[in-house]
Protein backbone atom coordinates (compact mmCIF):
# COMPACT_ATOMS: atom_id res chain seq x y z
CA UNK A 1 0.00 0.00 0.00
CA UNK A 2 0.85 3.83 -0.24
CA UNK A 3 2.05 3.79 3.13
CA UNK A 4 4.92 1.27 2.81
CA UNK A 5 6.03 2.09 -0.72
CA UNK A 6 6.44 5.89 0.67
CA UNK A 7 9.36 4.87 3.42
CA UNK A 8 9.97 1.48 0.79
CA UNK A 9 11.18 4.33 -2.08
CA UNK A 10 13.65 6.50 -0.26
CA UNK A 11 15.31 3.54 0.98
CA UNK A 12 16.05 2.39 -2.19
CA UNK A 13 17.32 5.04 -4.11
CA UNK A 14 20.04 5.24 -0.97
CA UNK A 15 20.55 1.50 -1.85
CA UNK A 16 20.96 2.43 -5.33
CA UNK A 17 22.74 5.77 -5.36
CA UNK A 18 25.38 3.86 -2.63
CA UNK A 19 26.20 0.95 -5.30
CA UNK A 20 26.60 3.29 -8.06
CA UNK A 21 29.18 5.08 -5.55
CA UNK A 22 30.76 2.07 -5.18
CA UNK A 23 31.12 1.23 -8.71
CA UNK A 24 32.19 4.90 -9.63
CA UNK A 25 34.95 5.07 -7.14
CA UNK A 26 36.17 1.64 -7.74
CA UNK A 27 39.63 1.58 -9.57
CA UNK A 28 40.02 -1.95 -9.91
CA UNK A 29 40.47 -3.97 -7.26
CA UNK A 30 40.53 -0.49 -4.39
CA UNK A 31 37.87 2.24 -3.88
CA UNK A 32 39.05 5.69 -3.28
CA UNK A 33 37.25 7.75 -1.04
CA UNK A 34 35.26 10.63 -3.34
CA UNK A 35 36.28 12.02 -6.87
CA UNK A 36 39.09 14.62 -7.14
CA UNK A 37 39.14 15.49 -3.22
CA UNK A 38 41.03 11.90 -2.33
CA UNK A 39 42.10 9.95 -5.49
CA UNK A 40 44.40 6.96 -3.91
CA UNK A 41 43.32 4.29 -1.38
CA UNK A 42 43.02 5.11 2.26
CA UNK A 43 43.21 2.73 4.75
CA UNK A 44 40.42 3.04 7.48
CA UNK A 45 38.17 4.11 4.38
CA UNK A 46 39.02 0.59 2.74
CA UNK A 47 38.33 -1.29 5.57
CA UNK A 48 34.87 0.53 6.45
CA UNK A 49 34.04 0.22 2.21
CA UNK A 50 34.65 -3.71 1.92
CA UNK A 51 31.35 -3.97 4.73
CA UNK A 52 29.58 -2.12 1.89
CA UNK A 53 31.07 -4.14 -1.23
CA UNK A 54 30.11 -7.14 0.78
CA UNK A 55 26.81 -6.80 0.38
CA UNK A 56 26.79 -6.41 -3.46
CA UNK A 57 29.95 -8.93 -3.95
CA UNK A 58 31.72 -10.75 -1.60
CA UNK A 59 34.98 -11.04 -3.81
CA UNK A 60 35.05 -7.77 -4.43
CA UNK A 61 34.98 -6.82 -0.63
CA UNK A 62 37.90 -9.41 -0.12
CA UNK A 63 40.19 -7.64 -2.79
CA UNK A 64 39.80 -4.45 -1.38
CA UNK A 65 41.86 -5.49 1.87
CA UNK A 66 44.08 -7.52 -0.80
CA UNK A 67 44.82 -4.62 -2.37
CA UNK A 68 45.74 -2.49 0.80
CA UNK A 69 47.67 -5.63 2.47
CA UNK A 70 49.67 -5.35 -1.13
CA UNK A 71 51.28 -2.60 0.28
CA UNK A 72 52.21 -3.47 3.38
CA UNK A 73 55.85 -2.76 4.79
CA UNK A 74 57.90 -5.32 5.83
CA UNK A 75 57.97 -4.34 9.64
CA UNK A 76 54.31 -4.86 9.38
CA UNK A 77 52.72 -0.94 9.38
CA UNK A 78 50.04 -1.08 6.85
CA UNK A 79 50.41 2.33 5.02
CA UNK A 80 47.43 5.17 5.80
CA UNK A 81 47.32 5.98 1.80
CA UNK A 82 48.44 3.90 -0.84
CA UNK A 83 49.26 5.54 -3.75
CA UNK A 84 48.27 2.45 -6.42
CA UNK A 85 48.73 5.41 -9.63
CA UNK A 86 49.40 8.69 -10.30
CA UNK A 87 47.06 11.69 -9.60
CA UNK A 88 47.31 15.39 -9.94
CA UNK A 89 44.59 15.99 -7.77
CA UNK A 90 45.72 15.81 -4.28
CA UNK A 91 48.31 17.11 -1.59
CA UNK A 92 51.01 16.11 -0.25
CA UNK A 93 51.22 12.86 -2.91
CA UNK A 94 54.10 10.49 -3.63
CA UNK A 95 56.54 12.89 -4.61
CA UNK A 96 56.52 14.62 -0.77
CA UNK A 97 56.19 11.46 1.10
CA UNK A 98 59.45 9.91 -0.50
CA UNK A 99 59.12 6.36 0.74
CA UNK A 100 61.92 5.32 -1.71
CA UNK A 101 62.57 1.88 0.09
CA UNK A 102 58.72 0.17 -0.29
CA UNK A 103 57.60 -1.61 -3.27
CA UNK A 104 54.80 0.49 -3.88
CA UNK A 105 54.39 4.22 -3.19
CA UNK A 106 53.07 4.87 0.03
CA UNK A 107 52.74 7.29 3.09
CA UNK A 108 54.80 6.45 5.93
CA UNK A 109 52.52 6.53 8.98
CA UNK A 110 49.24 4.46 9.36
CA UNK A 111 45.59 4.87 10.33
CA UNK A 112 42.95 3.70 12.95
CA UNK A 113 42.97 -0.69 12.31
CA UNK A 114 40.13 -1.33 11.11
CA UNK A 115 40.86 -4.33 9.10
CA UNK A 116 40.55 -7.11 10.93
CA UNK A 117 37.00 -6.02 12.07
CA UNK A 118 36.02 -6.28 8.82
CA UNK A 119 37.29 -9.44 7.91
CA UNK A 120 36.10 -11.38 11.22
CA UNK A 121 33.09 -9.78 9.32
CA UNK A 122 33.32 -11.08 6.31
CA UNK A 123 34.25 -14.16 7.52
CA UNK A 124 31.20 -14.51 9.42
CA UNK A 125 28.71 -13.79 7.52
CA UNK A 126 29.66 -14.15 4.52
CA UNK A 127 27.54 -16.74 1.86
CA UNK A 128 30.59 -17.97 0.00
CA UNK A 129 32.52 -20.24 3.31
CA UNK A 130 35.08 -21.51 0.57
CA UNK A 131 36.42 -18.33 -0.18
CA UNK A 132 36.12 -16.68 3.16
CA UNK A 133 38.06 -19.45 4.68
CA UNK A 134 41.09 -19.22 2.22
CA UNK A 135 40.75 -15.27 2.30
CA UNK A 136 40.84 -14.94 6.00
CA UNK A 137 43.88 -18.14 5.98
CA UNK A 138 45.85 -15.38 3.83
CA UNK A 139 45.43 -12.56 5.42
CA UNK A 140 45.42 -13.53 8.73
CA UNK A 141 49.18 -13.61 9.41
CA UNK A 142 49.53 -9.67 7.41
CA UNK A 143 46.90 -8.63 10.32
CA UNK A 144 49.50 -10.08 12.80
CA UNK A 145 52.28 -8.07 11.66
CA UNK A 146 49.89 -5.22 11.94
CA UNK A 147 48.87 -5.39 15.63
CA UNK A 148 52.12 -6.74 16.55
CA UNK A 149 53.72 -3.34 14.65
CA UNK A 150 51.58 -1.91 17.28
CA UNK A 151 52.58 -3.39 19.71
CA UNK A 152 56.36 -2.96 19.67
CA UNK A 153 56.82 0.36 17.10
CA UNK A 154 54.01 2.46 19.10
CA UNK A 155 54.03 1.01 22.42
CA UNK A 156 57.86 0.39 22.88
CA UNK A 157 57.47 1.05 26.64
CA UNK A 158 54.85 -1.60 26.81
CA UNK A 159 51.97 0.48 28.52
CA UNK A 160 49.45 -1.01 26.93
CA UNK A 161 48.43 1.98 24.77
CA UNK A 162 49.88 2.87 21.49
CA UNK A 163 50.96 5.99 20.28
CA UNK A 164 49.59 8.46 17.23
CA UNK A 165 52.34 10.21 16.09
CA UNK A 166 50.48 12.51 12.95
CA UNK A 167 47.19 14.00 13.27
CA UNK A 168 46.53 12.16 10.02
CA UNK A 169 47.12 8.97 11.80
CA UNK A 170 44.29 9.57 13.99
CA UNK A 171 41.84 9.77 10.95
CA UNK A 172 40.67 12.67 13.06
CA UNK A 173 42.81 15.17 11.78
CA UNK A 174 41.51 18.79 13.18
CA UNK A 175 40.28 16.94 16.13
CA UNK A 176 40.18 20.03 18.75
CA UNK A 177 42.19 17.49 20.86
CA UNK A 178 45.12 17.89 18.77
CA UNK A 179 45.15 21.69 19.08
CA UNK A 180 47.31 21.90 22.44
CA UNK A 181 49.61 19.05 21.36
CA UNK A 182 49.93 20.23 17.35
CA UNK A 183 50.65 23.81 18.81
CA UNK A 184 53.66 22.45 20.29
CA UNK A 185 55.09 21.15 17.02
CA UNK A 186 57.86 24.01 15.94
CA UNK A 187 56.79 24.75 11.93
CA UNK A 188 60.15 24.04 10.02
CA UNK A 189 61.18 25.93 7.56
CA UNK A 190 59.85 23.61 5.41
CA UNK A 191 59.48 24.07 0.83
CA UNK A 192 57.13 25.95 0.16
CA UNK A 193 53.67 24.06 -0.89
CA UNK A 194 49.99 24.67 -2.57
CA UNK A 195 47.16 22.42 -1.08
CA UNK A 196 44.99 21.25 -3.44
CA UNK A 197 42.10 19.93 -0.93
CA UNK A 198 40.71 23.72 -1.05
CA UNK A 199 40.21 23.50 -5.03
CA UNK A 200 37.91 21.10 -4.01
CA UNK A 201 35.65 22.08 -0.90
CA UNK A 202 35.14 25.31 0.66
CA UNK A 203 38.04 26.10 3.06
CA UNK A 204 35.56 26.98 6.07
CA UNK A 205 35.15 22.87 6.18
CA UNK A 206 38.95 21.75 6.10
CA UNK A 207 41.49 22.58 8.68
CA UNK A 208 43.42 25.46 8.57
CA UNK A 209 46.57 26.74 7.62
CA UNK A 210 49.02 26.77 10.96
CA UNK A 211 47.74 23.15 10.94
CA UNK A 212 48.59 22.53 7.31
CA UNK A 213 52.35 23.64 8.04
CA UNK A 214 52.49 21.24 11.16
CA UNK A 215 51.33 18.01 9.33
CA UNK A 216 53.74 18.94 6.56
CA UNK A 217 56.02 19.16 9.19
CA UNK A 218 55.68 15.82 11.05
CA UNK A 219 56.13 14.40 7.45
CA UNK A 220 59.72 15.74 6.51
CA UNK A 221 61.17 14.65 9.96
CA UNK A 222 59.85 11.51 9.75
CA UNK A 223 60.65 11.13 5.78
CA UNK A 224 64.66 12.71 7.42
CA UNK A 225 64.81 9.10 9.01
CA UNK A 226 63.14 7.21 6.17
CA UNK A 227 60.03 6.61 8.35
CA UNK A 228 62.13 4.48 10.79
CA UNK A 229 59.47 2.62 12.94
CA UNK A 230 62.45 2.54 16.21
CA UNK A 231 63.02 5.64 15.60
CA UNK A 232 59.91 7.72 15.21
CA UNK A 233 58.19 7.01 18.37
CA UNK A 234 61.37 8.85 19.95
CA UNK A 235 61.81 11.77 17.49
CA UNK A 236 58.14 12.81 17.38
CA UNK A 237 57.44 16.28 18.44
CA UNK A 238 53.60 15.14 18.45
CA UNK A 239 52.89 12.08 20.58
CA UNK A 240 49.40 11.41 21.59
CA UNK A 241 47.21 8.40 22.92
CA UNK A 242 44.47 9.03 20.38
CA UNK A 243 41.05 7.31 21.26
CA UNK A 244 39.97 6.43 18.10
CA UNK A 245 42.92 4.29 17.37
CA UNK A 246 43.34 2.66 20.53
CA UNK A 247 39.27 1.73 20.59
CA UNK A 248 39.65 0.48 16.90
CA UNK A 249 42.68 -1.59 17.94
CA UNK A 250 41.26 -2.78 21.40
CA UNK A 251 38.34 -4.26 19.23
CA UNK A 252 40.41 -5.21 16.45
CA UNK A 253 42.08 -7.10 18.65
CA UNK A 254 38.87 -9.01 20.21
CA UNK A 255 38.11 -9.42 16.48
CA UNK A 256 41.55 -11.24 15.74
CA UNK A 257 41.51 -13.36 18.95
CA UNK A 258 38.51 -14.81 17.82
CA UNK A 259 39.92 -15.48 14.15
CA UNK A 260 43.20 -16.77 15.35
CA UNK A 261 40.90 -19.41 17.30
CA UNK A 262 38.99 -20.30 14.06
CA UNK A 263 41.91 -21.39 12.81
CA UNK A 264 43.45 -22.96 15.20
CA UNK A 265 46.09 -20.88 16.51
CA UNK A 266 46.28 -20.77 20.03
CA UNK A 267 49.39 -19.50 20.71
CA UNK A 268 48.93 -16.44 18.77
CA UNK A 269 45.45 -16.38 20.72
CA UNK A 270 47.10 -16.03 23.81
CA UNK A 271 49.49 -13.60 22.60
CA UNK A 272 46.49 -11.29 21.77
CA UNK A 273 45.28 -11.67 25.04
CA UNK A 274 48.01 -10.59 26.61
CA UNK A 275 47.52 -7.34 25.13
CA UNK A 276 43.87 -6.60 25.44
CA UNK A 277 44.67 -7.83 29.17
CA UNK A 278 46.86 -4.70 29.36
CA UNK A 279 45.12 -2.52 27.42
CA UNK A 280 42.13 -3.21 28.75
CA UNK A 281 43.47 -1.84 32.37
CA UNK A 282 45.26 1.40 30.82
CA UNK A 283 42.03 2.34 29.14
CA UNK A 284 40.99 3.65 33.14
CA UNK A 285 43.72 6.25 32.64
CA UNK A 286 41.86 7.91 29.73
CA UNK A 287 38.48 7.77 31.23
CA UNK A 288 37.36 11.27 32.57
CA UNK A 289 34.41 10.41 35.67
CA UNK A 290 33.78 13.89 35.91
CA UNK A 291 33.00 14.88 32.23
CA UNK A 292 31.24 11.25 31.89
CA UNK A 293 33.77 10.97 29.14
CA UNK A 294 36.91 8.97 27.89
CA UNK A 295 40.04 11.59 26.61
CA UNK A 296 42.86 11.24 24.39
CA UNK A 297 45.95 12.22 26.11
CA UNK A 298 49.33 14.06 25.16
CA UNK A 299 51.96 11.96 26.13
CA UNK A 300 54.78 14.33 25.56
CA UNK A 301 53.01 16.23 28.78
CA UNK A 302 51.26 13.29 30.57
CA UNK A 303 47.95 15.46 30.76
CA UNK A 304 44.62 14.55 29.71
CA UNK A 305 43.64 16.66 26.59
CA UNK A 306 40.39 18.10 27.81
CA UNK A 307 38.28 18.52 24.34
CA UNK A 308 35.44 16.01 24.37
CA UNK A 309 35.25 14.88 21.06
CA UNK A 310 33.01 11.94 19.60
CA UNK A 311 35.87 9.95 20.24
CA UNK A 312 35.31 9.62 23.53
CA UNK A 313 32.52 7.27 22.92
CA UNK A 314 34.16 4.66 21.13
CA UNK A 315 35.38 2.64 23.83
CA UNK A 316 31.63 1.53 23.65
CA UNK A 317 32.52 -0.24 20.13
CA UNK A 318 35.68 -1.45 21.52
CA UNK A 319 33.46 -3.38 24.68
CA UNK A 320 36.19 -1.81 27.03
CA UNK A 321 33.76 0.54 28.81
CA UNK A 322 32.34 -1.03 32.36
CA UNK A 323 28.69 -1.13 32.81
CA UNK A 324 29.07 2.24 34.95
CA UNK A 325 31.00 3.46 32.52
CA UNK A 326 29.28 2.95 29.45
CA UNK A 327 25.87 4.32 31.54
CA UNK A 328 27.83 7.94 32.00
CA UNK A 329 28.70 8.18 28.02
CA UNK A 330 25.34 7.32 27.34
CA UNK A 331 23.41 9.90 29.20
CA UNK A 332 26.68 12.40 28.07
CA UNK A 333 25.52 11.55 24.32
CA UNK A 334 21.79 11.93 25.32
CA UNK A 335 22.72 15.30 26.25
CA UNK A 336 24.75 15.96 23.12
CA UNK A 337 22.33 15.13 20.91
CA UNK A 338 19.42 17.28 22.55
CA UNK A 339 22.00 20.15 21.42
CA UNK A 340 21.73 19.23 18.03
CA UNK A 341 19.12 18.57 15.30
CA UNK A 342 21.31 15.50 13.99
CA UNK A 343 23.67 13.65 16.10
CA UNK A 344 26.63 12.44 16.74
CA UNK A 345 28.41 15.62 16.10
CA UNK A 346 32.07 15.14 16.82
CA UNK A 347 32.86 17.34 19.34
CA UNK A 348 31.26 18.52 22.74
CA UNK A 349 28.15 21.22 20.83
CA UNK A 350 27.93 22.75 24.38
CA UNK A 351 32.05 24.03 23.69
CA UNK A 352 32.71 27.72 22.67
CA UNK A 353 35.02 26.72 19.79
CA UNK A 354 32.32 24.06 18.57
CA UNK A 355 32.51 24.54 14.57
CA UNK A 356 29.56 22.63 12.96
CA UNK A 357 30.78 22.82 9.29
CA UNK A 358 34.63 22.38 10.26
CA UNK A 359 35.58 18.60 9.25
CA UNK A 360 36.11 17.40 12.82
CA UNK A 361 35.69 20.31 15.02
CA UNK A 362 31.60 19.61 14.84
CA UNK A 363 30.46 17.59 11.74
CA UNK A 364 28.52 14.14 11.81
CA UNK A 365 30.55 11.43 10.00
CA UNK A 366 28.48 8.64 9.17
CA UNK A 367 31.34 5.90 10.52
CA UNK A 368 31.50 7.07 13.80
CA UNK A 369 27.58 7.04 13.87
CA UNK A 370 27.96 3.24 13.11
CA UNK A 371 30.72 2.34 15.58
CA UNK A 372 28.98 4.26 18.69
CA UNK A 373 25.57 2.34 17.32
CA UNK A 374 27.27 -0.42 17.41
CA UNK A 375 28.47 -0.43 20.71
CA UNK A 376 25.51 1.14 22.53
CA UNK A 377 23.60 -1.83 21.25
CA UNK A 378 26.25 -4.05 22.71
CA UNK A 379 25.90 -2.35 26.03
CA UNK A 380 22.12 -2.38 25.97
CA UNK A 381 21.34 1.41 24.79
CA UNK A 382 18.89 0.06 22.09
CA UNK A 383 16.96 2.97 22.70
CA UNK A 384 19.58 5.51 21.88
CA UNK A 385 20.97 3.33 18.86
CA UNK A 386 17.85 3.52 16.85
CA UNK A 387 17.68 7.44 17.72
CA UNK A 388 21.09 7.67 16.04
CA UNK A 389 20.23 5.13 13.43
CA UNK A 390 16.76 7.55 12.55
CA UNK A 391 19.21 10.73 12.85
CA UNK A 392 22.14 9.26 10.26
CA UNK A 393 19.30 7.96 7.87
CA UNK A 394 17.37 10.83 7.99
CA UNK A 395 20.47 13.34 7.11
CA UNK A 396 21.43 10.67 3.84
CA UNK A 397 17.81 10.62 2.68
CA UNK A 398 17.51 14.48 2.87
CA UNK A 399 21.03 15.21 1.86
CA UNK A 400 22.22 12.86 0.22
CA UNK A 401 25.73 10.79 0.55
CA UNK A 402 28.99 13.08 1.36
CA UNK A 403 31.39 12.87 3.34
CA UNK A 404 29.87 14.09 6.42
CA UNK A 405 26.83 16.41 7.60
CA UNK A 406 26.33 19.83 9.36
CA UNK A 407 24.89 18.78 13.04
CA UNK A 408 22.98 21.98 13.39
CA UNK A 409 20.98 22.14 9.95
CA UNK A 410 21.75 18.82 8.45
CA UNK A 411 23.47 20.08 5.36
CA UNK A 412 25.79 17.81 3.35
CA UNK A 413 29.28 18.95 3.78
CA UNK A 414 32.74 18.12 2.59
CA UNK A 415 33.71 15.67 -0.69
CA UNK A 416 30.09 14.55 -2.41
CA UNK A 417 29.37 11.05 -3.47
CA UNK A 418 31.22 9.60 -0.64
CA UNK A 419 32.57 6.09 -0.51
CA UNK A 420 32.55 4.98 2.97
CA UNK A 421 29.14 7.03 3.81
CA UNK A 422 27.64 4.90 0.66
CA UNK A 423 29.35 1.78 2.28
CA UNK A 424 27.59 2.79 5.66
CA UNK A 425 24.51 2.83 3.74
CA UNK A 426 24.66 -0.43 2.28
CA UNK A 427 26.38 -2.27 4.86
CA UNK A 428 23.85 -0.33 7.93
CA UNK A 429 20.91 1.44 7.10
CA UNK A 430 19.53 -1.01 5.26
C1 LIG B 1 44.29 12.86 5.18
C2 LIG B 1 39.94 9.91 3.30
C3 LIG B 1 40.53 10.57 4.54
C4 LIG B 1 40.01 9.93 5.85
C5 LIG B 1 40.36 10.75 7.08
C6 LIG B 1 39.93 12.18 6.86
C7 LIG B 1 40.57 12.75 5.59
C8 LIG B 1 42.86 13.16 4.68
C9 LIG B 1 42.78 14.61 4.24
O1 LIG B 1 40.20 11.96 4.48
O2 LIG B 1 41.97 12.83 5.76
O3 LIG B 1 44.42 11.51 5.46
O4 LIG B 1 43.53 14.97 3.32
O5 LIG B 1 41.99 15.37 4.79
O6 LIG B 1 40.22 12.97 7.96
O7 LIG B 1 39.73 10.21 8.21
O8 LIG B 1 40.55 8.65 5.97
O9 LIG B 1 38.54 9.87 3.39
Amino acid sequence: DKGVNDEYEPLKNLLELSKQILTENDRGGYTIPAKGLYPYQWNWDSALVALGWATLDEGRAWQELEMLFSAQWEDGLVPHIVFHKPSPTYFPGPEIWGTVEQPMGTTGITQPPVAAITVRKLYEEGVNKELAMQKAKELFPKLLAWHRWFQTARDPHGTGLVATLHPWESGMDNSPAWDEPLHNVPVDPIPPYVRKDLGHVDSAMRPKQEEYDRFLTLVYRFRAVNYDCTKLYFLSPFRVTDLCTNAVLYRANLDLRWLATELGENEIAEEIDGWVEKAHKAFDTLYDAEAGMYKSKDQLTGKLLAAKTSAGFLPLFARVASAEQAAALAATLERWLDCVKSGIPSYDPEAANFEPLRYWRGPVWAIINWMITDGLRAYGYEDLACRVEADTYELLVSHGISEYYNPVTGAAAGGKLFSWTAAMCLAWLS
